[in-house]
């Protein structure tokens, strides 16, 4: 479980409380935080794992995360209290039901957004026909952060979190990284399958987001996505899903391996 952090020390408490019981491993990424947010972590649940994100931005910060993960199941989780990791069993019953990939959306039967302007749903609705267009998929809901996927994904995704210094912000380090991800998963030729989820509002603080800037930047990311070859080339090895995690997140060992060569 992957849980980026900015400032939220005063969410945290919402969002473990509803944590599921018996998961592998809690990861937060934190980015500097000033109001004691990695302090909260920890006295809420001594096994947290904390990583320091190396750059700036919420991409970094998944990258990172994603790089110190031990489990089979990622899940990415907002920790401003939008998510509901309530949730999480129906993208982990997603996966074991055959998805590599188990994508959230907030425009399905059963999903909806207590957060979205109407801005945002437009912008959003735009750019989701666009990339459906331009890759073939049938995604209906593309800025949305709350996804789960098992692990043999992570090398499709060809995220870097390594390399230079805490001041800078790479391409891929940005509010781009949900349509990084669902542009290489698709390219790489894993099952998505889509999950309704509903999106709270934000409980306390405020949105590090800016429509317009990290619009374009999606936007951008469309298209550096469609000519750059990332995702397509990456050799996946698929595990099979068995057998089922008792409750929710990581799966037990799996006992057999499918090498599945990618389009
Ligand atoms: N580590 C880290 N986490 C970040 C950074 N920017 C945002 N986050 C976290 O990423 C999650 C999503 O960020 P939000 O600011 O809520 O952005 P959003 O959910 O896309 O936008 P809203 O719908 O307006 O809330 C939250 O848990 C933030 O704390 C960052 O630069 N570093
Ligand atoms: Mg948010």
């Amino acid at each position: 479980m992957v849980i980026p952090t900015f400032n939220e020390a005063k969410n945290l408490p919402h969002v473990f409380a509803l944590l599921p019981g018996d998961l592998h491993e809690v990861i937060v990424v934190d980015g500097r935080s000033s109001d004691g947010t990695i302090e909260v972590a920890r006295s809420l649940r001594p096994d947290v794992v904390i990583v320091r994100q190396n750059r700036k931005g919420k991409g970094n910060a998944m990258a990172c995360g994603f790089a110190a993960v031990t489990g089979d199941v990622v899940v990415m989780l907002d920790a401003d209290g939008s998510a509901d990791p309530r949730e999480i069993p129906a993208y982990v019953a997603a996966l074991v039901a055959g998805a590599d990939f188990a994508k959230g959306t907030r425009f399905a039967a059963g999903g909806g957004s207590a957060d979205i302007t109407r801005t945002r749903a437009w912008g959003n609705g735009w750019l989701n026909r666009t990339a459906n267009a331009l890759f073939g998929t049938r995604y209906t809901d593309l800025c949305y952060g709350y996804n789960a996927f098992w692990a043999h994904c992570l090398p499709a995704l060809e995220l870097d979190a390594t390399g230079p210094g805490e001041d800078a912000k790479l391409w891929g380090d940005g509010f781009e990284i949900e349509t990084l991800i669902n542009t290489r998963i698709a390219k790489a030729g894993l099952r998505i399958t889509e999950v309704p989820s509903f999106e709270h509002e934000r409980i306390h603080g405020q949105s590090n987001l800016n429509t317009w800037r990290d619009g374009l930047r999606v936007l951008r990311a469309l298209a550096v996505e469609r000519v750059n070859g990332k995702g397509r080339h990456v050799l996946v090895v698929r595990e099979a899903a068995l057998p089922l995690p008792v409750v929710a997140l990581v799966a037990a060992p799996c006992a057999a391996a499918e090498l599945a060569r990618t389009a």
